[in-house]
């Protein structure tokens, strides 16, 4: 794309050079670093904002938590409304925004587009929910006496987003605590600062009325020091993380340490088992998708393959084909599946894990270079392993595959569960057994578990995250709102004695 259709783009959103990266109910001057955002399919830069300093942080915590005292007491249908307008205006910007995403992290356009659709569903999602967030009655033991829960407001959330999805993400928390009555402070991704500016400019240009100030809050950085501060700050009873599982392990810490909550959603090691049943075809597409899609930088990427030795030479060679064929190049043109990595640093982790991939024993059966290229581009890259090499079990942030085989499906779930993530997984099989096997209690341990589906590209609808090292957080669909709010359990006695629970005594002589 040329520099003059990108700066077109940029105006269109009203992302102007030096962009204060500091907005709470209006931009406001920022007093941080300045921060350059990168095109990794060129390695040249796009935009330069603004970092907040501690005290722009401060300032934008402090009128949060302002915010936060008039945005409970609004109906939460009136809260839904704004969420739904919001959707609206996601609508409008559908397309603008969605190649942002595609210039600033890479992402095929219709990845790009696919992300603000994602943003769009859970407006939706949340604009319903707003005249849903029942509690219980629950039967009360004594005579009289009713007993119910309800959900209250929780304050200001701490969103800390990761570059790979730099707007989906924030969407999942965002539409959520708002219609919850939470205002969210966003620190999006240092390699993704555009796409934030440009979704706060969106809130700026249609969600400016004065109920609304200080509800969608956003502070930019350009290292995790912010997080940290956010990690540690009372006035943010949430801190809703997502990324690697060191960043949750020192986020964790930080908030437990002060007794708040953490809303977790880390690292995936994600496998699929094709069995002997399986329909070949729809595995060979559904690996492709989840294995090389995103140039492999979803927390929800197939890492680990695991083939019925009676199907592995066949699909072993069908994958080396394809992946032989898989059009890379940058990723706003049409024909292209695979785009860059994020960064040049990635492309290091990448060549570093193929060396170690060798060094291990495995043998790289396709890709496992860099393309020389400007910009960050790798080939997709399978390589055959034994299940227990040390490398298999760490989540490399690249389109790396490791293909194993099995004998019999508790083998192939032992494998599937034995590594310290528990994010994603699924199973190929035309057989009941198989199926049902791998979704019972004594089957797949992951947060996800899917049949005849890749492990990547899940619906709002459904609570998203996973278990162990994936940090146990549940975002966007099903219940995931009540992480957003604290639950009051209420008991009104509407008798004219006091009898205890428990059957009790308490009679004064
Ligand atoms: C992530 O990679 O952080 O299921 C989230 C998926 C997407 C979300 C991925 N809907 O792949």
């Amino acid at each position: 794309m040329s520099d003059a259709l990108s700066t077109e783009l940029l105006n269109r959103l009203g992302i102007a050079a030096d962009q204060s990266g500091v907005y709470c109910g209006g931009w406001q001057a920022a007093h941080g670093p300045p921060l350059v955002s990168t095109n990794p399919a060129t390695g040249q830069p796009l935009g330069r904002v603004l970092t907040a300093s501690r005290e722009d942080y401060d300032r934008v915590a402090e009128q949060s938590g302002r915010a936060f005292v008039r945005w409970r007491e609004m109906p939460p249908p009136a809260r839904g409304e704004v969420v739904r307008r919001l959707g609206e205006a996601l609508r409008r910007h559908k397309q603008d925004l969605g190649l942002l995403v595609t210039l600033e992290v890479g992402k095929i356009r219709s990845e790009g587009l696919g992300e603000v659709q994602e943003m769009i569903d859970m407006c939706d999602f949340a604009t319903g929910l707003s005249r849903q967030l029942h509690g219980l009655t629950i039967a009360s033991e004594r005579p009289r006496h009713r007993m119910f829960e309800q959900w209250h407001p929780l304050g200001p959330v701490g969103v800390i987003t990761a570059f790979n999805f730099p707007v989906a993400v924030w969407a999942w928390n965002a539409a959520l605590a708002a219609v919850c009555g939470d205002p969210v402070v966003w620190k999006p991704s240092p390699l993704a600062p555009l796409c934030a500016v440009a979704v706060q400019r969106i809130i700026d240009r249609e969600l400016a009325e004065d109920a609304l100030q200080g509800v969608f809050n956003l502070c930019l950085s350009h290292d995790a020091e912010l997080g940290r501060w956010m990690a540690a700050d009372r006035r943010l009873p949430l801190i809703s993380a997502t990324g690697s599982c060191a960043m949750g392990r020192s986020v964790a810490a930080t908030v437990a340490a002060r007794l708040g909550r953490v809303l977790l959603e880390l690292g995936g090691n994600n496998a699929v088992v094709v069995t002997q049943s399986a329909d070949l075809d729809l595995a060979l597409r559904a690996v492709l998708f989840a294995a090389v899609g995103t140039a492999g930088q979803r927390c929800t990427t197939l890492r680990r393959l695991l083939l019925h030795e009676s199907v592995a030479e066949t699909m072993i060679e069908r994958l080396v084909a394809a992946y032989g064929s898989i059009p890379s190049g940058e990723p706003w043109r049409d024909d292209v599946l695979l785009g860059p990595l994020i960064s040049q640093q990635a492309v290091e982790r990448m060549l570093a894990a193929v060396d170690a991939i060798r060094v291990q024993g495995g043998q790289i059966l396709a890709g496992g270079q860099r393309l020389e290229r400007p910009g960050y581009f790798v080939q997709p890259t399978l390589a055959r392993v034994r299940p227990d090499l040390p490398i298999v079990a760490e989540e490399t942030f690249a389109p790396i595959l490791y293909v194993m085989t099995y004998r019999d499906l508790d083998e192939a779930i032992a494998i599937q569960n034995g590594v310290d993530q528990g994010l994603s997984s699924a199973i190929f099989t035309d057989r009941v057994r198989e199926a049902e096997q791998f979704l019972s209690p004594a089957g797949s341990d992951c947060g996800i578990a899917n049949v005849n589906i890749g492990t990547s590209g899940a619906e709002i609808g459904g609570a998203f995250g996973g278990e162990k090292d994936t940090g146990g957080g549940r975002e966007a669909g099903s219940d995931a709102w009540k992480a957003y709010m604290r639950r009051q359990t209420c008991t009104v006695n509407y008798g004219h004695s006091l009898p205890l629970a428990q059957g009790v005594r308490f009679e004064i002589p």
